[in-house]
């Protein structure tokens, strides 16, 4: 579910970033939470970004999940623009397979909380997941929903492999 009287943005830096972003995205949509997914790029479209970060709260966000990849400072700017909490996911990157994306993302200076995520679209999914747990603590209905979802990937677990 895109947009509406979403709590949860998805924001990230690239199109290019969708493929691992919509993880994130997938996951809400399986808890039945909806998101608004934005393309907000920290080096190439800055006033987007500074607008995005100081109206999230106002726009009836409660949670943000950023990704980006490379010198991913996209997480961290929002990080520095709301008291939301942010939750950053280190995009892959060609280069350098997303370390560059995690160091960049995780090494905030005290007093700027940006949670940090693995890396790709397990980093993305447990975003998703993570963002959910965050809005449950107010919403029973969506409590039930997410122990039903992690019991059902428990009883997923097969005892013994197969060939
Ligand atoms: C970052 O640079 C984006 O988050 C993306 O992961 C990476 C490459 O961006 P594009 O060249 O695909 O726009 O800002």
């Amino acid at each position: 579910m895109n947009g509406g009287e979403a709590k949860i943005a998805i924001v990230m830096g690239s199109q290019s970033d969708w493929p691992t972003m919509r993880c994130a995205a997938e996951v809400l949509g399986e808890l039945d939470v909806a998101y608004d997914a934005r393309i907000v790029s920290a080096h190439r479209t800055p006033d987007r970004l500074h607008a995005f970060g100081k109206g999230a709260a106002d726009e009836g966000f409660h949670v943000v999940i950023a990704g980006a990849g490379g010198a991913a400072h996209l997480p961290g700017m929002i990080a520095a623009l709301t008291h939301l909490p942010v939750l950053g996911v280190p995009v892959r990157s060609k280069a350098l397979s997303g370390l560059d994306s995690l160091l960049s993302i995780v090494q905030m200076p005290g007093g700027v909380p940006t949670g940090t995520l693995a890396i790709g679209e397990a980093g993305a999914t447990n975003a998703g997941i993570l963002a959910a747990s965050i809005l449950a603590l107010s919403d029973a209905a969506l409590a039930e929903r997410l122990k039903a979802y992690r019991e059902a990937k428990t009883q997923g677990v097969a005892e013994r492999p197969t060939d």
